[in-house]
């Protein structure tokens, strides 16, 4: 890539054992990471920066939240993992906590991201095979065009990107892609008597945060409830106050039929995902048909409540509502000429770069390195800026400027 200076020496040691012993699925900014606290990551010389990032939201409660740490430390010395072999004595108090916090009859927890996906596509095929009464192996899930639920092989089976299907075939069956913020679509799509389920982002992340016309989630669902077809939210990344509201559906009062979170579950401390529905849905698994060693274990339930409860206790998704307009405010005032737009919600935001040079997105991110601020491009021409949910105004105004100042070159 175009510009990489002022990388010191022992910053190039981590890039090159990287390089050398990893795989090569991903291109990182040259920055090598060694501590983090709330808004703030330190690189591996001691310099300083705001993270834009946030892990991809799951870090919402900033780095090495003191309460999740302590939770987390407090529940390690104890006991880590019983597998669902055996009970413990947390696992049915978060499974009260995280029912009660969302308002439904069960969680079924699981780990990463796309476990939860996985979980959510299995339930769904289930209920529409046992409930809907669907004819077996003609259940049909209706998901969007550009969009990102990750990277298994039946969930890159609906992408839309080359790149993350490229020579990883054959797929699985049984999907069908709709443009996204298209009712007409949906409507059309919703015609076929064997689709049990509709999946969406309330926001596309990957797609670089596309916010859909207000009324396009409420709608939704409700054509969905119509056709008794279920309504599936991914708000692995738009949920947990990152929007401006606990959830992302909650901004057009939508309940999904089935609810799938993750990330910043755990606030960034190991992978928890969980996924909520009712009675009629979750019950349709029994025993044995579904789940996975580490799903559930005593410290990411221990973890996943303090997380869930330090959001509510310092009040983020009203800070990320506010300061997420703030940011946007300054973003258009600045009326930079690359900018051609900014869009989001809450601290969910993203610029998208309009330059004759293909790279500049990528040297927008390295000039604003040098500045102290990480962000990451994505599709080539956008930016995420996407900070802890703690971020104060003074912060953002001073991350304003350090944008400004980084664009100004280009
Ligand atoms: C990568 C994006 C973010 C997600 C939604 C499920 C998952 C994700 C809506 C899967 C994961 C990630 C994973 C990371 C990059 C990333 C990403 F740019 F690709 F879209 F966050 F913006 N649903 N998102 O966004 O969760 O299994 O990873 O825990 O794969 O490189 P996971």
């Amino acid at each position: 890539m175009s510009i990489t200076t002022n990388i010191t020496s022992k910053t190039q040691y981590f890039l090159e054992k990287e390089e050398l012993y990893g795989a090569h699925n991903y291109h990182p900014l040259p920055v090598v990471l060694t501590k983090g606290r709330g808004v703030f990551v330190w690189d591996v010389d001691d310099k300083r920066y705001y993270d834009f990032l946030s892990g991809y939201s799951a870090i919402n409660q900033g780095h090495c939240h003191p309460r999740i740490i302590e939770t987390f430390i407090e529940q390690a010395q104890k006991l880590t993992l019983t597998s669902r072999a055996f009970h413990n004595d947390v696992l049915g108090e978060y499974e009260e906590f995280i029912t009660k916090f969302f308002g439904y009859d069960k969680v079924l927890p699981m780990n990463t991201g796309v476990e939860a996906v996985e979980t959510g596509l299995k339930l769904a095929r289930r209920w529409g095979y046992e409930v809907k009464g669907v004819p077996q192996n003609k259940g049909k899930i209706i998901t969007c065009e550009q969009n990102f639920h990750g990277r298994t092989i039946s969930v890159i089976s609906f992408s839309s990107d080359e790149s993350s299907r490229r020579d990883f075939g054959p797929f699985t069956l049984g999907f069908e892609t709709i443009p996204y913020n298209d009712i007409a679509a949906l409507q059309e799509a919703l015609q076929d008597g064997n689709v049990v389920a509709f999946l969406v982002e309330p926001i596309q992340g990957e797609a670089g945060v596309v916010v859909p016309d207000e009324g396009y989630i409420s709608k939704a669902a409700a054509m969905c409830k119509e056709a008794n077809v279920l309504f599936i939210a991914d708000e692995i990344q738009t949920g947990l106050a990152r929007t401006g509201k606990m959830l992302a559906c909650d901004h057009e009062n939508v309940r999904p039929d089935i609810l799938l979170l993750g990330k910043a579950l755990s606030g960034g401390t190991m992978p928890v995902s969980a996924v909520l529905a009712d009675d009629e849905i979750m019950l349709t698994i029994k025993p044995g048909d579904h789940g996975s060693t580490y799903g559930g274990n005593p410290i990411a339930c221990k973890v996943a409540m303090t997380s869930l409860q330090v959001l509510v206790d310092e009040k983020m998704a009203e800070n990320s509502e506010i300061q997420g307009a703030h940011l946007r405010k300054e973003l258009l005032a600045m009326g930079h000429e690359h900018i051609s737009v900014v869009r989001g919600k809450g601290l969910f935001n993203a610029i998208v770069i309009e330059h004759p040079k293909k790279d500049t997105a990528w040297d927008i991110c390295i000039a604003m390195k040098q500045n102290g601020l990480l962000a990451k491009p994505t599709h080539g021409d956008r930016i995420r800026f996407a900070p802890p949910l703690l971020i104060t105004r003074a912060q953002i105004d001073e991350c304003i400027g350090i944008i400004k100042k980084s664009m100004d070159n280009f």
